[in-house]
């Protein structure tokens, strides 16, 4: 797709911040904080087609961090799988929208996820299953960095190597933050990338996981190791609440905040640079 990705993370982070700001709540800081991996997978690198969502042999994204749904709905409301009016029924009555990521309500999601560490280990199902099926997908996923402390992660990392799952690429979505605190405090996970190799993994560390250039690379790079023998983690070093200034200080209050209707259209004239 030609279009420009760095307008396209500002349309996502905008919807993000009216979807949230409509409801008055949500898990705001982890949804800003992926958005440039969505944005070059959506746009730029997945093969998929947004009218046949169910496209036998389409990429498929496991949002395994699935509080993070806002972010994907976003996604994929401006990649044109529905209607962008449909975002402002977030977990709500009723909706196609719930606050995590649900593959029976929405169009386009393709993994109920929101248990941490469940989703990582049917993306790892699905990319053994695509193999067997030789169907010709790539399958990529996004764990957050609290969440990679699961036992559940390190034993499917563990079964992914073993099987040489090469048509799976995850992310780190390392953006040093959980519910509790900073992830160092509460149970460090570092160093990552040395633990990832040690499990057998490809690993590539982007320095900034919210530039998008850095990051549609670095998916670039990834690819390059499709078929290769080992499944690839990409470490994206991110910013929790990325993007909106008074978000992004909150630090860890930022996981599950309140916003008003007003904040989130401030927070839209930041992002668009008008503020
Ligand atoms: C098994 C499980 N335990 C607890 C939770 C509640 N929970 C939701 S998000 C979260 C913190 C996750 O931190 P991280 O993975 O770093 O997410 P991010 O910073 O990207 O928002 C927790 C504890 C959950 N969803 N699943
Ligand atoms: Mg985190």
């Amino acid at each position: 797709m030609n279009c420009d990705l760095k307008e396209i993370c500002k349309d996502i982070r905008c919807d993000i911040m009216t979807t949230i700001g409509h409801l008055g709540v949500g898990h705001i800081g982890g949804c800003l904080s992926v958005v440039e991996v969505l944005a070059v997978l959506y746009f730029q690198e997945m093969n998929i087609d947004p009218k046949q969502p169910k496209m036998p042999g389409r990429d498929r994204l496991i949002c395994s961090k699935g509080h993070a749904g806002p972010a994907v709905y976003a996604t994929l409301a401006n990649r044109g799988y529905f209607d962008k009016a449909e975002l402002l029924t977030l977990n709500q009555g009723g909706t196609h929208l719930p606050s995590h990521c649900d593959m029976n309500l929405t169009t386009g999601i393709d993994m109920t996820t929101g248990s941490l560490g469940q989703g990582f280990s049917c993306a790892v199902g699905v990319a053994l299953g695509s193999k067997l099926e030789q169907d010709g997908a790539t399958i990529y996923t996004i764990i957050g960095d609290g969440e990679s402390q699961e036992g559940q992660i390190w034993e499917a990392a563990m079964f992914a190597a073993a099987k040489g799952l090469d048509n799976l690429i995850a992310f780190t979505d390392y953006n040093k933050l959980q519910i509790d605190g900073p992830v160092a405090q509460v149970n460090d996970v570092a160093p990552l990338a040395e633990k990832w190799a040690a499990f057998g993994w490809n690993v590539i560390d982007v320095e900034d996981g919210n530039d998008v250039e850095l990051v549609s690379e670095a998916v670039k790079h990834a690819k390059l190791g499709l078929g290769g023998g080992k499944p690839t983690m990409v470490i994206l070093n991110t910013k929790k609440g990325c993007g909106v200034k008074w978000i992004e200080d909150l630090g860890a209050g930022n996981h599950n905040c309140n916003i008003s209707e007003e904040q989130a259209k401030a927070a839209i004239a930041e992002i668009r640079g008008e503020a």
